[in-house]
């Protein structure tokens, strides 16, 4: 036995990246700890702490694999690094040289380091077929912002006087930001929170509102018309920098206290509260969440609306309001210029055909450089505007899809499909090549950011391996960097491996490779601040008016309502039928995505699949704790069991996703879509729920 090295790293589970603190005993991680010195201050949580679980899990792929059962069956044979390259390479060059680069579709799902080389990669091959999960992640939001402001935004919480946390709940989604909060509270700092459930950051606010899901732009639209009207706007700012103000006045004056308490459930008396704390905080800042605002059929024009807020009451652009940023690259998740767009846009590919979805989402073509993933089930299975005949997929779940059952029917039609992944999940059972993707805890990774939420010094930081890949994975950059040697493609960067990217990435950048590698601390690198008060003011708003449009002239050049317009966003079922409104994905702390599926630890918090619903339409239901019941839309049907909780108001119900046998997502149609994103509307679909008689129980 040997004495345990404590090994310095990163926790890739979701983008806090807390610091861990390795014990490596030959050459196993026996035992990992929140690093001190990162902004994490010595904490994981419980998903972190139970990396060990993570990394030695029965279920990793452990060599290349060739599929000999029928799709979606889990039959494979193992083939070498060398076959299985070849094999791909033959297929890929084969399609590109008949159909034209185009003809495959890249796509990753949640996983982000390995993005800037990605998607280089998938532009060195020819084509602009690059998709994320960020088809209904997080983009959506950025696509308001810049429909508004022509660029990305942030609160400027640590100045505000007033926070809006619409949609905001980090004890459940993230750590930071809570303690962040907390300390500004106790300096006097206000806080509204906005959500439907009772949520233990809601619970710290100084006013709740508990409004419908979906609702967020017709209480927006009410505080703009009470703003207006209480004459709490910013008439100088207006008149510099805004567009459209007068048909914004005219139409938020629908927006009454009586019709929009109707509309969001919440009480007259409540929402007038709140419009008075904003009236009186002259700086308020509004949060920009990636899912619960965006994940409805209205998203976009409900973002806009909030921010909409942000321009009236001059607080864009301004310390302690909303602050574009420049330098950001949301993509990779990096707040800092670390020379990515340049990585990858030096090599973008010319005359290709549009991306997936350019038809039927146009705006999000035109803005997002990415397809719109939500368009790739129907183009894989109708073959229009031209045949999709291959899939190459870094981490491909096709449970975070709404109408998945159609995706996995186009993944049995397409004829190759590739998936990399640490794990054998049902999707990669459907591959013909899957290949065995390491952890974070055995690869080498660059990043670059501010090193956490609203952590303020831009660096750069080079992870070195904690332990050796397990088995015969590789990193996915190892991978992309390996395969593009035997593809049809001539790219003189990536064909040199992962370091000669990191290399080349850092020659702008003022810190050397032999500097960062020496060293599993974070460098500092030059730069300002990726959020600078005025900078577009300043500058001027990169908008087609070149200010801040109240009426988008894109959306209306598209022939979508130029005004951030409240419509419904659930289905249009009959509401007899279908009573209740499911919002299908609320994080839980110890779940994240298909991740933790098949842990054991995860068990102890929930153990089966499970609806939470309030008490009161239990009762009316004769549902009690734990019992079986089935959750019905009008698209289909899932067995599970209720949780009863106040936590959720009378008429919702709340139930995560990515549970194998409770899909909530194949209950959810697959053109449940916003028309302007594309994002899908999991939060705001009709249904119901009835007790599941004893013979015919889930399991
Ligand atoms: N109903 C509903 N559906 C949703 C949502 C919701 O709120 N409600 N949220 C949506 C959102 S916001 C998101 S972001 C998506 C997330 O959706 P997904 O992309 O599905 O996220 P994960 O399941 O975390 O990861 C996908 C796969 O990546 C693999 N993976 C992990 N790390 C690596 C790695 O380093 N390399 C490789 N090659 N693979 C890796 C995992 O094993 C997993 O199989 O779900 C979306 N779907
Ligand atoms: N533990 C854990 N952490 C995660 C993830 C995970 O799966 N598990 N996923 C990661 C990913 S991919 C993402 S995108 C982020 C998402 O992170 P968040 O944006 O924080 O996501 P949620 O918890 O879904 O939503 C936050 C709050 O918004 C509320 N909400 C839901 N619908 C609405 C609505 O229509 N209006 C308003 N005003 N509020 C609403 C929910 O009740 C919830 O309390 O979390 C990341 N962190
Ligand atoms: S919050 Fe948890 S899952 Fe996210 S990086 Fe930190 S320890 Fe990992
Ligand atoms: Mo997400």
């Amino acid at each position: 036995m040997g004495i345990p090295e404590v090994k310095k790293t990163v926790c890739e589970i979701c983008l806090n990246n807390c610091g861990v603190d390795a014990w490596v005993e030959d050459g196993r991680v026996v035992k990992v700890e929140g690093s001190r010195e990162c902004p994490n201050r010595g904490k994981l949580c419980v998903k972190g702490y139970a990396s060990r679980e993570y990394i030695y899990r029965e279920d990793r792929i452990k060599t290349p694999l060739r599929r000999v059962g029928a799709r979606g069956e889990g039959r494979f044979q193992p083939i070498t690094w060398e076959e299985a390259y070849t094999e791909i390479a033959k297929h890929l060059n084969q399609y590109k040289k008949e159909f034209g680069a185009d003809s495959v579709a890249f796509y990753t799902g949640y996983s982000k380091w390995y993005r800037t080389l990605f998607h280089r990669f998938v532009h060195s091959f020819g084509t602009l077929n690059y998709g994320t999960e960020s088809s209904s992640c997080f983009q959506a939001v950025r696509l308001a912002d810049v429909l508004n402001a022509g660029s990305l935004s942030r609160p400027d919480i640590a100045n505000t006087d007033l926070f809006l946390a619409w949609g905001f709940n980090p004890f459940y989604s993230g750590v930071y930001h809570f303690d962040t909060i907390e300390k500004l509270q106790e300096k006097g700092m206000k806080v509204i929170c906005i959500d439907p459930r009772v949520t233990p950051f809601s619970q710290l606010a100084d006013l709740h509102l508990q409004i419908k899901a979906g609702t967020d732009g017709a209480l927006a639209l009410f505080f703009g018309n009470y703003l207006i009207a209480q004459d709490k706007i910013d008439h100088d700012y207006i008149k510099k920098h805004v567009h459209g103000f007068e048909e914004y006045r005219e139409y938020v004056q629908g927006f009454t206290l009586q019709r929009v308490a109707k509309i969001t459930g919440e009480k007259e008396e409540k929402l007038v509260q709140a419009a008075q704390m904003l009236g009186e905080n002259p700086h308020f800042a509004i949060h920009e969440g990636a899912a619960p605002l965006t994940h409805h059929r209205n998203g976009v024009q409900n973002f806009r609306a909030l921010m909409a807020l942000s321009a009236i009451s001059g607080n864009y652009d301004r310390e302690g309001g909303n602050i574009p940023t420049e330098y950001a690259n949301p993509k990779v998740n990096r707040d800092c210029d670390v020379g990515d767009e340049t990585f990858i846009q030096e090599v973008r590919p010319k005359n290709t055909k549009p991306k997936i979805g350019s038809e039927r989402f146009p705006v999000w073509s035109e803005i997002i450089d990415e397809f719109q993933a939500m368009d790739l089930s129907r183009q894989i299975l109708e073959g229009t505007p031209y045949p999709i005949k291959a899939i190459f997929a870094l981490g491909m779940n096709v449970r975070m899809f709404p109408g998945d059952t159609k995706l996995f029917e186009a993944l049995r039609s397409v004829e190759f499909f590739v998936d990399v992944d640490i794990f054998m999940n049902d999707t990669a059972k459907y591959a013909d090549i899957v290949l065995p993707a390491c952890t974070s805890f055995e690869r080498s990774q660059f990043m670059g950011g501010f090193m956490g939420h609203y952590y303020n010094t831009p660096s750069v930081r080079y992870l070195s391996p904690v332990i050796q890949p397990l088995y015969e994975s590789k990193s996915d950059a190892d991978i992309l960097c390996e395969l593009s040697r035997y593809l049809d493609m001539e790219d003189s960067v990536l064909s040199k491996g992962h370091e000669a990217c990191t290399k080349y990435l850092l020659r702008k950048v003022g810190v050397t490779f032999s500097e960062l590698k020496v060293t599993s601390a974070a460098a500092r690198i030059p730069g300002k601040l990726p959020y600078i008060p005025g900078a577009n003011t300043e500058f001027g708003y990169r908008t087609p008016t070149g200010r801040f449009e109240l009426t988008s002239e894109i959306l209306r050049r598209h022939g979508f309502s130029p005004l951030p317009t409240y419509e419904e966003s659930a289905d249009e079922q009959d509401e007899n039928l279908y009573p209740l409104q499911l919002t299908a994905g609320g994080r839980l702390p110890y779940e994240f995505h298909s991740r933790f599926q098949n842990s054991r630890w995860k068990k102890y918090f929930r153990p089966y699949p499970m609806v939470d619903l309030n008490p009161k339409d239990a009762r009316d239901l004769s549902i009690r704790q734990e019992e079986d019941v089935v959750l019905e839309s009008a698209y289909g049907s899932i067995c599970l069991k209720a949780n009863l909780t106040y936590m959720v108001d009378q008429g919702a119900v709340f139930m995560y996703q990515d549970y194998k046998d409770a899909d909530v997502n194949s209950i959810i149609g697959e053109n449940h879509l916003d028309p302007i994103s594309g994002f899908p509307g999991y939060r705001s679909v009709r249904c119901r729920i009835t007790k599941v008689k004893a013979k015919e129980g889930a399991k």
